[in-house]
């Protein structure tokens, strides 16, 4: 089966075990608040000390905060890989995300990427899940609903969160479309992950182990992409539409950069960003 029919694709090696040790303490110098380039995070959702520990840490952008994230995220091969499935003339970031899930922490609930993203057109998002641990079921590693992109399009449902019953968007819609959820559970050694259509049914459960369960996520669109004006203030677009340039719809290079494009075209900023 194709990407195109299953919504997903499980890869065992994305980065080397030099680079997961690296990310590993980069995520918790992020969750103490220590960003290593001055600049904070586009959304800082939980801090060491401040925040609820039975929640999954989360962070947003953190490539603008540090440059060894940056260097996975930013990544021309993996722009190549996402741009390739998805099918598109390139690709570019719209933002990580960097996942903590300690021992006994909380689900995230079952969502679909695109639901959130009205903000700009196309609205297509492919997304790379990279896990900094080996992950199973028991540790609440990301499930995908197989197939399920091909369902019809649903607007934002459930709580991102730590929500009761983690599953409870999935089911639902799966009800209503008379469809039996083909659950994966994406069980790989740390480095290894998965990518997913954006409009793919996903989420985790509790981390039922005494390991954490960490993962630096790219989450990437069109490298045509553009504003919304129209939804701007939709999904996520109230934090994102910030960057958008006055009077016009394009996307600034320098807080989406373009990771591939089939015509040769990367955008130059980033080698001056990750060598400063
Ligand atoms: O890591 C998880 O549990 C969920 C991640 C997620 O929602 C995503 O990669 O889009």
């Amino acid at each position: 089966m194709s990407f195109r029919d299953e919504g997903l694709l499980v890869v065992d090696e994305l980065i080397d075990q030099a680079t997961v040790i690296c990310l590993r303490e980069r995520f918790d110098r992020l969750f103490q608040g220590e960003f290593e380039t001055g600049v904070q995070p586009d959304e800082v959702n939980w801090q060491e000390g401040k925040s609820d520990p039975s929640l999954t840490r989360q962070i947003c952008n953190g490539w603008k905060a540090d440059r060894d994230i940056a260097r996975v995220v930013l990544r021309e091969d993996l722009g190549k890989a996402i741009a390739t499935l998805a099918e598109w003339p390139g690709a570019r970031i719209v933002q990580d995300n960097v996942l903590f899930k300690p021992p006994r922490a909380r689900s995230i609930g079952y969502h679909r990427d695109n639901a959130y993203l009205a903000w700009y057109q196309p609205t297509a998002m492919l997304s790379c899940w990279i896990a900094l641990d080996d992950t199973n079921a028991a540790g609440g590693t990301i499930e995908l609903a197989r197939g399920s992109h091909r369902w019809p399009p649903t607007e934002p449902a459930g709580d991102f969160h730590g929500p009761s019953d983690y599953r409870a968007a999935l089911q639902q819609h799966a009800a209503e479309q008379q469809q039996t959820p083909d659950i994966v559970h994406v069980e790989v050694p740390a480095g290894g992950g998965s990518f997913h259509h954006g409009w793919l049914w996903h989420g985790s459960g509790e981390n039922r182990t005494n390991q954490p369960r960490r993962a630096l996520v790219l989450h990437a669109m069109r490298s045509d992409a553009r504003y919304s004006q129209e939804h701007l203030g939709k999904g996520n677009g109230p934090i994102y539409g910030r960057y958008r340039k006055l009077g016009s719809d394009d996307m600034d290079e320098n807080y989406f950069p373009v990771l591939w494009r089939s015509d040769g075209y990367r955008t130059t900023m980033i080698d001056a960003y990750l060598a400063d």
